[in-house]
């Protein structure tokens, strides 16, 4: 529960109304005025809702010039006082939590139930955790030091709360950032940055620099930049890691996956049906760790897939502000017309589709593909929608060979009443994250990452905290050490 929440839609449109001439970047504590803008639009209506600014080399390096300078001053805070700040961003969070939630489904087209119960809480909780760790960092991580400038590049899919993964524990080392939104949904990043200012929190903390792919490469090429976090497609990632080799800098990247989803024959099949909503209709299945490919015991798989089509066809698509829906919009045209084109190719190649209702729009059902080959292109592409392939298996042996059969490696699901098995089989899994009976946990104490091309480095708890230190080399031993 967090308390009273006076706010409501009408005054995010108020809000919004205000900069209808367009909102600037926020650079070293002031909002700077608009330059040359881009449109953000609401992708449940079609409609612009805000002109934003698209970041220059000149934005960006002004951003990190005033991050650089503040980050002394922040560093040698005491942990207890960077701890007292970042209580007080999670606060002004909590208090402005329909807004930001409201604000959310407008810009993402994400249910407000979801923004409201998951996105925002989590937010909140986020900063919270790390209030913790700035005053404990002192003691915990004696010989580290703050890394300095951190560069960090979000997707559209969680604004708020990639922003939360990326500046909390930023912030809680004693670095200094600059940050830059997705360019389809800039909109909460920039209401942050409004309650940083709010809470008074020192200039040149936190910079957020709004604009597209060619932001975030000045971002990434910017040589005041002592540490980059991006979290996004694994073809920028891999274009990111290229432009950053030899730099020094370090990296850490969140990028796609492929998630396996595995059922056994004695798993609570109820249960488990209601883990595939949330594995792959929860976000409109724009989640990197989504539970993608449901792999299914073949003894069960009829009364699974039955059950599964029953349970498909109560989901509520549609309004993302309507409290009842299960299923809002897709993110962008430009990101649906991605998710049908891949369709198109995995029915071309002779996928079967099983299809809810949607409305037209910027919307795509809920959607079961069965009769995918292993090799084909439902099989292996991350389709970032709603899309989830369902496939069986004979032996254990079977499903952690299906479920490693994929490039990416972030996140894996199994569903056993036999929690030996499950422990079995979760060691054999190539992912760095393995939910048992359970799927899309995410809590701010355990790290989140991936393997392969899931990218590298954890988000969270006590390793995504490290991810912002550095620490010295280890000596080399004394002669008189020697055996
Ligand atoms: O991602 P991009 P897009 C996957 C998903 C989706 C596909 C394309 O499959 O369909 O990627 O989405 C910034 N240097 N994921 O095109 O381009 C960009 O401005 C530096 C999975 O939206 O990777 C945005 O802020 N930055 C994923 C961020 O990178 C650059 C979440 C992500 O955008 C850049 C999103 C460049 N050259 C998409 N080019 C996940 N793993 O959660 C773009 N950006």
């Amino acid at each position: 529960d967090y308390g009273p929440a006076p706010e409501s839609a009408d005054i995010v449109e108020d809000w919004l109304a205000v900069h209808e001439a367009g909102f600037g970047h926020f650079i070293d504590g002031r909002f700077t005025r608009p330059g040359d803008t881009f449109e953000v639009s609401n992708p449940a209506t079609g409609e612009t809702i805000a002109q934003i600014t698209q970041g220059t080399a000149a934005d960006v390096d002004a951003a990190v010039k005033a991050a650089r300078g503040a980050q002394g001053k922040w560093a040698g805070l005491s942990g207890h006082e960077r701890a007292r700040w970042l209580y007080a961003l999670a606060r002004r969070i909590q208090q402005h939590a329909r807004f930001l939630a409201v604000l959310e489904t407008i810009d993402n087209g994400k249910p407000i139930r979801e923004a409201r119960d998951i996105d925002v809480p989590l937010v909140a909780r986020h900063f919270y955790h790390h209030a913790g760790w700035a005053e404990i960092a002192e003691t915990e991580f004696s010989d580290a030091k703050p890394v300095g400038v951190c560069g960090q590049i979000i997707p559209w899919n969680f604004p708020l709360l990639m922003l939360a993964w990326k500046i909390a524990p930023a912030l809680a080392a004693g670095n200094t950032v600059v940050l830059k939104p997705a360019e389809y949904t800039p909109l909460t990043a920039l209401a942050f940055a409004k309650i940083c200012d709010e809470v008074g929190l020192p200039r040149g903390v936190v910079n957020i620099v709004t604009g597209d792919g060619a932001t975030g490469a000045a971002i990434v090429a910017h040589e005041g930049i002592d540490k980059l976090a991006f979290t996004g497609s694994t073809d920028v990632g891999r274009l990111i890691r290229r432009e950053t080799a030899g730099s020094g800098k370090k990296l850490t990247l969140e990028l796609g996956g492929k998630s396996p989803f595995i059922v056994f024959a004695d798993a609570d099949l109820d249960a488990a049906v209601e883990g595939v909503v949330d594995a792959i209709w929860f976000n409109q299945g724009q989640v990197c760790c989504a539970g993608a490919r449901i792999l299914v015991a073949e003894s069960v798989a009829e009364r699974f897939g039955a059950l599964l089509r029953q349970r498909m066809a109560a989901l509520r698509v549609g309004d993302p502000l309507d409290k009842s829906t299960d299923v809002g919009a897709i993110v962008h045209p430009v990101q649906l017309a991605r998710i049908e084109e891949l369709m198109a190719k995995g029915v071309a190649e002779g996928a079967d589709l099983y299809q809810g209702e949607a409305p037209d729009g910027c919307f795509y059902p809920p959607t079961l593909a069965t009769g995918v080959e292993p090799a084909s292109t439902l099989a292996t592409e991350e389709i970032f929608g709603p899309v989830a392939t369902l496939t069986t298996f004979r032996t254990p042996a079977d499903a952690i060979a299906l479920a490693n059969n994929t490039r990416y490696g972030l996140a894996a699901s199994i569903w056993s009443e036999n929690v030996n098995l499950c422990l079995g089989i979760a060691a054999d899994l190539k992912a760095g994250v393995v939910w048992i009976n359970c799927t899309n946990v995410f809590d701010a104490g355990a790290g989140f990452g991936g393997y392969r091309e899931s990218g590298f480095g954890r988000e969270g708890g006590r390793e995504g905290m490290m991810e912002y230190l550095s620490f010295p080399a280890p000596k080399p031993p004394k002669a008189d050490d020697a055996p």
